[in-house]
């Protein structure tokens, strides 16, 4: 075969070839396998010289041509295939901005029990109260004493306190921290103290720790009606602008007099539902217990009256309840022991 004819060949051969290949990375393959170092075409160019003088010129020119024929056209197909290529891949990365986001993290929420503290918190403090928190490991004098608890209370018995040694124990309501904080502040003086409290008790209303948030105001000319219309207040931004309050006597070792308090149902009218039927909250009888309270008891505040609270010059009142019956009552919460569980689907319930 004449090295015209050969060429000419290999020339169809690779035109074939680039036609055929279908990326960029196969028309690569065929530029190295016709145009490559070891190619033949360009072996044949680089042979020219040593050809008789005769066919130089004519084989030199035909492989010279095809050459530039075949760089033209591969450099013309790889333009093609990295458009095609280019258009593939967009299409493949298009992003469907209609699709449903990724669902967020869960986000966790306050314990009920933490969200009542608050809530409790944020109407005294628009009251004017300040906030004291203080030791839930206390002393008799404390806990007991200097709240005017008799020697003999059944409360001091080691069945019904935790004693840690025998002047020391855990608190058993916060009104011990209302004693240090009239040894630390002379009257007037306006605080609640909330916190953990700890009692022998356990079944299945009682845990053996607690929570309450217990008052104290103390100041000239305070009275039974400042106490009433604080609470009223309390109970109104706490459980409905609606609500009646009413105080029953009662007895309490750090009051005098002391009370119970009511709040009037919300759930019923007088005890009757909308249907007419028994209300369950109230068990009928149209009210529901919040909380203790009462005068401070003279003798209460003979143990601070060095520091400004002379029984004769100054009175005050103070209340106590526990965080977990209020959480319960305005949430209906039929189980003391759902707020200990932890159980997310209960506890992902209040918002
Ligand atoms: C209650 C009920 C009645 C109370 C009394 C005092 C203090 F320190 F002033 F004496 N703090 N808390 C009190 C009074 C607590 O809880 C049911």
């Amino acid at each position: 075969m004449s090295m015209e004819n050969r060429i000419t060949e290999l020339q169809q051969e690779a035109e074939a070839a680039i036609a055929a290949a279908s990326s960029t990375a196969a028309l690569e393959d065929v530029r190295v396998r016709f145009l490559g170092r070891k190619a033949e075409l360009p072996n044949l160019l680089r042979g020219v010289s040593e050809l008789p003088v005769e066919q130089r010129g004519a084989v030199g020119k035909a492989a010279n041509q095809a050459r530039r024929a075949l760089e033209a056209q591969l450099e013309e197909r790889a333009g093609e295939l990295a458009v095609a290529e280019l258009t593939a891949r967009l299409e493949q990365d298009r992003v469907d901005i209609t699709l449903p986001a990724d669902p967020l993290p869960a986000v966790g929420r306050l314990h009920l029990i933490t969200q009542t503290w608050r809530q409790i918190e944020d109407i005294f403090i628009a009251l004017g109260y300040r906030v004291a928190e203080g030791p839930e490991v206390e002393s008799v004098y404390y806990n007991f004493d200097a709240l005017n608890h008799e020697p003999t209370h059944p409360a001091r018995a080691w069945t019904d306190t935790f004693y840690l040694a025998d002047d020391v124990l855990l608190r058993t309501h916060t009104s011990p921290m209302q004693v240090r904080s009239m040894e630390l502040q002379e009257p007037p003086i306006f605080i609640i103290v909330p916190g953990r409290v700890y009692r022998r008790d356990s079944d299945v209303t009682h845990t053996p720790q607690f929570h309450q948030v217990e008052g104290l105001a103390v100041d000239e000319n305070i009275t039974l009606a400042d106490l009433k219309g604080t609470l009223q207040t309390f109970a109104r931004a706490m459980f409905g602008d609606d609500r009646e309050i009413r105080l029953r006597p009662h007895f309490f070792p750090f009051t005098e007099p002391s009370v119970e308090v009511d709040v009037s149902c919300f759930n019923c009218s007088a005890g009757l539902t909308a249907t007419g039927e028994r209300c369950g909250i109230c068990k009928g009888t149209g009210w529901l217990e919040i909380l203790g309270s009462g005068m401070v008891d003279p003798n209460v505040l003979g143990h601070v009256a060095g520091n400004g609270y002379d029984p004769e010059r100054v009175q005050g009142f103070a209340f106590g309840m526990g965080i977990e019956r209020i959480a319960m009552l305005k949430y209906g919460v039929t189980d003391l022991r759902l707020l200990y569980d932890n159980d997310v689907r209960f506890l992902e319930q209040f918002a």
